[in-house]
């Protein structure tokens, strides 16, 4: 029986950054030219479910793509050192915006790696198509696509349950799917539930306020027939809790709704897909366990609204012209409940209003055609506008006692001035591809990308240095606070990549990204004061000298380079198995050019390699994992160093008939190792008495021994 459904179990036996999938199961629009830096995976991600719940981590094997933590499922991903929201996340089609002033519910928050089919990551260069509002890549995710029966069946009944269990933290994950469908309309369900203690890194000490709780709910109503597929998808999400080492709160409540409808058709014309999605976030912020102490309640109200229109068109023969239409309007309320003047006279009075019926709707239309002139050349051009409104209401500090003096006055001459603001961005991408033959090909191509400020980055305001610490996404524990001026960001990335393989006998196969980026108006920080820096000093502000930094939001000339290199030779294909050897050479460098500084969250140089076997229902793997030591630091907001580290990871499953068992044991050695983009640890930080620097950065998991199963009819 082959369903999505056996896709997703088949995904379990696929082995991490695999170099050679390339299929693409999401029907519409494939960019077939192959494009510059444009590395399309499938099915993989799921591979990782031994290891986590976190989709963002399943991504952590791509050419390219490194993970800034934080919470348990709520990791970034960071594309050729541009992370967080200069990355474009949509999963499922939806975009989300994170409604958090740390950025604790990213989009990627919202689904669980176990019931994720495909994912694609566009790393550099962008079609306009997949692109807009980010001046990175763009990481695509699809959940379980519908089921439907096939020829011969009249009905189509299938489920799968699937388990994971990781020592290291006590973590289990759980998925349940099922589905009934004809040949014409299908209903079913995917529910996740996942939680995990905090782990234990290598020295066996407990890493604080990294232990989580989350749960999926989606029903999946479906139906095809005369060349038309629509898809309706609900759903919900409850995180009850979620740690955050490198944050002074933790989520102590995340609750999502989404509706999310999907329309494909195909016409003798071409092939149209509509889509129309709204999903909406309340999130908490406080503290729930004894690893991380404190009181101050704060609120976040999110909602995402948003509609795309995209046709393709085939041109004479030899092209595909695509155009579209989007719309995504966000709404935004983030405010933070007073505590009785007993506990706390500055955090007493009123509500502290940080966003105030925030807005921020965008407005895009794209044409971009793709043009196979013969069997060696092909090119793809596009051209993408967007208009982009923000706006934000007045706000109000806490009280207006002499603490919160800052406060008054910032809030005052917030108030005084006009919010809205309007902009008006260009996006361009040229690529072209020469084939040799089946042996190699050569990528060139050229991008520009644009990104409206955020929210959080135009509207934050608050001057004290608890307000501005509360507003730091970076897991940095610094303070920061927004610029209502704030241009948006223009990114120009040249890229070319060189693919050689073994055409005939697919032996091996290799390539080679080099790129560079320089960003115009880069949305990075400078130091700035609250004007009474000796007051708040002693706990957690001011300017020199004391725990934190105190910066805002700032435009400024950056810029980027570094090269990808995967590779992949078969070492063994007789009767004993099939062997590979692949692996990924990963390299950025970036800088700030007005300071000279490097920019922060910066990978340090890191490699992969992995020895993969597999012999009938036997898959079997060693993984290593190198990276240097971190010496790019970012000095203004007093990013630690980080030690080089050598991580190795066994596993193995094997599949028979309906059930699939994996074993594995990751960090093998039970190495003591800091994490290069984990930020700095908070948590231990404030529970020792916060004295003096916050400078530790955060561990690391120790050993772990894991094992799964997995039942499918
Ligand atoms: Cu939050």
């Amino acid at each position: 029986m082959k369903t999505k459904l056996s896709v997703a179990i088949a995904s379990l036996l696929a082995v991490p950054f695999s170099v050679v999938a390339e299929e693409v199961v999401h029907t519409f629009a494939p960019v077939e030219v192959n494009a510059t830096s444009i590395k399309k995976q499938d099915k993989t991600a799921i591979s990782n479910v031994l290891k986590t719940a976190d989709t963002a981590a399943a991504l952590s094997d791509e050419p390219g793509v490194n993970l800034q933590t934080g919470g348990g499922v709520s990791s970034l991903p960071v594309i050729h050192g541009l992370s967080d929201e200069k990355v474009k996340i949509v999963v499922d089609g939806m975009q989300i915006l994170s409604a958090c002033a740390n950025h604790m519910n990213p989009s990627l928050s919202y689904v669980n790696a176990a019931t994720v089919e495909n994912i694609s990551v566009m790393a550099g260069i962008t079609p306009v198509s997949s692109g807009g509002d980010s001046i990175g890549g763009t990481i695509a995710v699809n959940s379980l696509t519908p089921v439907f029966a096939s020829g011969n069946e009249n009905l189509h009944l299938s489920g799968r349950v699937s388990s994971f269990y990781r020592s290291n933290g006590d973590t289990l994950n759980s998925t349940v799917s099922a589905a009934i469908a004809n040949q014409h309309f299908s209903l079913g369900y995917d529910g996740t539930l996942s939680s995990a203690d905090s782990y234990r890194d290598g020295r066996g000490n407990r890493v604080r306020s990294t232990q989580y709780e989350s749960m999926n709910h989606t029903l999946t109503l479906a139906a095809q027939g005369y060349g038309q597929t629509v898809v309706l998808k609900a759903g919900q999400q409850a995180i009850p809790h979620q740690g955050f080492v490198n944050q002074p709160m933790d989520m102590v409540g995340n609750r999502a709704n989404f509706v999310n409808f999907d329309h494909q058709g195909q016409f003798d014309w071409g092939k149209i897909e509509s889509r129309f999605f709204w999903q909406n976030t309340t999130h908490e912020m406080g503290f729930f366990s004894p690893e991380k102490t404190g009181v101050m309640p704060m609120e976040t109200e999110g909602s995402n609204l948003g509609y795309s229109v995209k046709a393709e068109i085939p041109v004479m023969d030899k092209h595909k012209l695509r155009l579209g239409n989007e719309m995504h309007n966000f709404k935004l309320n983030d405010w933070w409940r007073p505590v009785p003047a007993s506990v706390s006279m500055m955090m007493s009075g009123n509500s502290f209003i940080n966003i105030k019926d925030g807005r921020r709707d965008r407005y895009a239309v794209f044409g971009e055609i793709e043009s196979k002139w013969d069997a060696h050349w092909s090119t793809l051009l596009g051209l993408r506008y967007e208009l982009v409104k923000t706006n934000a209401g007045n706000v109000q500090p806490y009280n207006t006692s002499m603490m919160n003096q800052p406060d008054v006055i910032a809030a005052k001459a917030f108030n005084a001035q006009p919010h809205e603001r309007t902009d008006h961005n260009f996006d361009v991408t040229a690529l072209a591809r020469y084939a040799v033959n089946d042996n190699g090909a050569f990528e060139f191509g050229y991008a520009r990308k644009t990104r409206s400020p955020s929210l959080y980055e135009r509207y934050t305001w608050g001057r004290t240095g608890m307000d501005m610490m509360m507003n730091g996404f970076m897991g940095d524990a610094n303070g920061y606070v927004g610029d209502i001026n704030l241009r948006p960001e223009i990114a120009h990335t040249i890229s070319a990549t060189i693919s050689l393989q073994d055409g005939k006998n697919k032996q091996w196969e290799a390539k080679l990204t080099p790129y560079y980026t320089h960003v115009e108006d880069f949305i990075g920080v400078i130091p700035t004061t609250n004007g009474i820096t000796t007051a708040t000093t002693a706990n957690m502000g001011g300017a020199t000298g004391a725990n934190i930094a105190l910066l805002q939001h700032a435009n400024q000339n950056a810029e980027l380079y570094g090269i990808d290199f995967p590779w992949r030779v078969n070492v063994m294909d007789n009767q004993y198995g099939r062997a590979n050897i692949k692996g990924i050479v990963g390299y950025v460098h970036g800088k700030i050019k007005n300071t000279g500084n490097s920019m922060y969250h910066i990978m340090p140089l890191n490699a992969k390699i992995a020895v993969e076997h597999s012999l009938g229902g036997w898959n079997s793997a060693v993984d290593v994992q190198l990276v240097d030591r971190k010496t790019q630091v970012d000095s203004l907001r007093l990013e630690p160093k980080t030690a080089g580290y050598t991580l190795v990871n066994l596993r193995s499953g094997y599949q028979w008939n309906f059930i699939k068992i994996d074993a594995g044991i990751t960090n093998l050695f039970n190495k003591y190792y800091s994490l290069p983009l984990g930020g700095v640890n908070f948590s231990e930080w404030k529970a020792n008495g916060r004295v003096g620097q916050i400078n530790l950065p955060v561990a690391g998991m120790g050993r772990s021994f894991n094992v799964g199963v997995t039942l499918e009819y």
